[in-house]
């Protein structure tokens, strides 16, 4: 077991639903807490940046103009095998097939619209940190 940080996004369709404290609580309730956390408009740029490694998808441009429709919160998520944890928490990619009482079986819509991003590996959730958080933007608490 080890104390990591990850990279959580609430994305629009959430954040329009005005689900995100009951989203942060599902993160409490469940051992991690909030380290750092903004709520912005992304540019299309910052989104073509996050989300380089799916450039060639057939999704790409739905995607990013999604994730640029509205504001999204950005978060770092601290606590014990925070990767692995936050993607338990969040549920499938696909909403449908995301086990009850996940967040993403609760409030995504449909495989793009799914509510939350969680950074997939470690190695994913430096990357991702750095993007969109400085270093003093972090809290140790
Ligand atoms: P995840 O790591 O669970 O967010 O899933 P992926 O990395 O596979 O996908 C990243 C994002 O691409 C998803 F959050 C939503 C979008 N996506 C689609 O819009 N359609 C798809 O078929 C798959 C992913």
């Amino acid at each position: 077991m080890s104390i990591e940080t990850t990279f959580s996004i609430i994305k629009p369709n959430a954040v329009k639903k005005n689900a995100i404290g009951a989203i942060i609580s599902k993160f409490e309730k469940n051992g991690l807490k909030v380290a750092a956390a903004k709520l912005v408009r992304l540019s299309k740029a910052q989104c073509e940046e996050f989300y380089a490694e799916h450039k060639a998808r057939p999704f790409f441009g739905e995607l990013v103009s999604f994730m640029t429709s509205g504001p999204v919160l950005l978060m770092a998520l601290a606590g014990e095998n925070a990767v692995t944890r936050n993607r338990e928490i969040m549920g499938a990619t696909d909403p449908k097939k995301a086990a009850p009482g996940t967040i993403r079986a609760e409030w995504g819509d449909n495989v793009g619209e799914n509510a939350v991003h969680g950074s997939d590996s470690a190695a994913s959730a430096e990357r991702e940190l750095k993007l969109f958080f400085k270093s003093d933007e972090f809290v140790n608490r």
